[in-house]
């Protein structure tokens, strides 16, 4: 009898809750019917959609393709990525918190793999990955309202689901908030991942995925926006002194952290993790991987500012390096040029090999070997030999022999992009060099001179003509 009751009363609760359920489900699609429908526009990374200035909810229509496609990853060396729309990191989504997300993705025909996406702005289980699994030539679709403000990574979610990460599939969401973001005058999507080739960082041709190092987590490339130098020479991002930077940086991952740096910046404002609060005056900021971060700064004097992940030598020997290139009028009561003398010989020391200015005319070459060895041979190496793939060769250099006399340039300005020297392709950034003119035509006239079997080609006279023409 007891049994019976409650087993009645559990009938009529169902009943009752059918009747709700059945109500609430018909008043939310009433709701959503009602919701005005946007498609979301894509545009390729570092660019990122415009903000929302909308004051309501919206159906957001997006429509992702996945595409395996064969791109370079380095000069010269080649890979298949599998993106989510062509790039990496795959296009930026930018809806606003509330907003309902109708999610297209399509496997294209041409793919060779099942894919799928799980985004970390949906609140449910595996965030869109049993809904959107599909094999190549279909098409999934998948709602979910983006319930919280925040910056989010999304991922494919296929197994082996490192190797589809290790391969370029990842990108963001950006869910702003209902009030909306300040307005900033740049916005830049970056986002860093870790690469596992066959073949040694920058060796040449098509290279495979090593599933041995992605386990061992050795990478032989760490990237910004999934290319060795996709921001640096032309790929540079921009900016004028006093404008607002805003960046949205995120770690594809799939293994390493990044302590996200912009060497000369410092950022004033850090919503940490991608979240809503933020942290003022820092200078480092920790991303995981399937983690964001935005970052709010504003460049206050003309130059190069380098983006890196602060663990040093992937920024150096992996590719994790790219270029705010910042134009605008000098402001020495913030930055000065500086100036450098040489300490006073102490009494019985050995005397330094720099030679004072009025003895250039005797020992010219002297002087210019004290230049080097004091400012190149750090990357150059002290025999001018570079370091493969690099650093490029100053000793035998067909680049260097080609236009010795322009090679001043490189010293005053800098240089970064492409760049090919004995047949080997380097494309790394070498920042402009703080010397006098004496020095500079010293420099340039001992590597000629020692290094490749040359005469002298400027002099100091000409370097500062030099000075004047910025060259790119
Ligand atoms: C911080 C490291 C660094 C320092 C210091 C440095 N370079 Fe470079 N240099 C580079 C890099 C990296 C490149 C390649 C740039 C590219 O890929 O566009 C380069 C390229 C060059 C090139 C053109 C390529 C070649 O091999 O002929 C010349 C010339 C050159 N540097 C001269 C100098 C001289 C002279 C000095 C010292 C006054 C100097 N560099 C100091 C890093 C450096
Ligand atoms: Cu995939």
């Amino acid at each position: 009898m007891k049994e019976r009751n409650y087993t009645r009363a559990k009938q009529l609760l169902v009943a009752a809750s059918c009747a709700w359920a059945f109500t609430s489900v018909s008043a939310v699609y009433a709701a959503e019917a009602a919701l005005p429908v946007i498609v979301q526009e894509l545009v390729a990374p570092p660019a990122v959609p415009a903000p929302i200035t909308r004051k309501s909810a919206a159906r957001v229509v997006v429509n992702l393709t996945v595409e395996e496609v064969e791109k370079e990853i380095a000069p010269g060396t080649r890979y298949m990525f599998w993106t989510f729309g062509g790039t990496v990191p795959g296009k930026m989504i930018r809806v606003r918190e509330g907003d309902t997300v109708e999610l297209h993705l399509q496997n294209l025909a041409s793919n060779k793999l099942p894919h799928n996406i799980d985004l970390h702005a949906v609140t449910g289980p595996g965030g869109g990955a049993a809904q959107t699994l599909i094999a190549p030539g279909n098409e999934a679709t998948f709602t979910f309202k983006a319930l919280a403000s925040g910056l989010y990574v999304y991922h494919c979610a296929t197994a082996p689901v490192g190797m589809h990460v290790a391969n370029g599939m990842y990108g963001m969401i950006l869910v702003e908030p209902k009030e909306g973001m300040s307005k900033v005058d740049r916005e830049y999507y970056v986002m860093q991942g870790d690469f596992y080739t066959n073949g040694a960082y920058r060796a040449e041709g098509l290279q495979g995925f090593d599933m041995q190092k992605a386990v061992d987590e050795k990478p032989t490339y760490v990237l910004f926006n999934g290319a060795d130098g996709a921001l640096t020479g032309k790929g540079s991002l921009t900016a004028k002194t006093d404008e607002k930077v805003r960046m949205f940086f995120g770690v594809g991952g799939p293994n390493l952290v990044s302590s996200f740096h912009v060497i000369g910046a410092i950022f004033d404002r850090v919503y940490g993790d991608g979240g809503s609060r933020y942290q003022e005056n820092v200078q480092t900021t920790l991303v995981p991987p399937g983690g964001s971060t935005i970052v709010e700064f504003v460049p206050k004097v003309p130059g190069n500012l380098t983006l890196v992940d602060h663990s040093l030598t992937r920024a150096f020997n992996k590719g994790a390096v790219g270029l705010l290139a910042v134009s605008g009028e000098a402001r020495p009561e913030i930055y000065s040029k500086g100036i450098k003398t040489p300490l006073p010989a102490v009494a019985g020391a050995p005397v330094k090999a720099v030679a004072p200015p009025v003895a250039v005319a005797d020992a010219p070459l002297a002087r210019g070997k004290g230049v080097f060895e004091r400012v190149c041979a750090a990357c150059h190496l002290p025999d001018g030999s570079g370091v493969a793939g690099v650093f490029p060769p100053l000793a035998n250099s067909d680049f260097f022999q080609e236009r010795p006399y322009e090679m001043a340039h490189i010293v005053l300005h800098g240089r970064s992009g492409e760049l090919v020297v004995n047949g080997q392709h380097y494309n790394g950034v070498m920042p402009a060099q703080d010397l006098n003119d004496e020095d500079v035509a010293a420099v340039i006239n001992y590597i000629n001179v020692a290094m490749n079997g040359g005469k002298p080609v400027l002099n100091a006279e000409q370097v500062k003509a030099m000075r004047q023409i910025k060259q790119q």
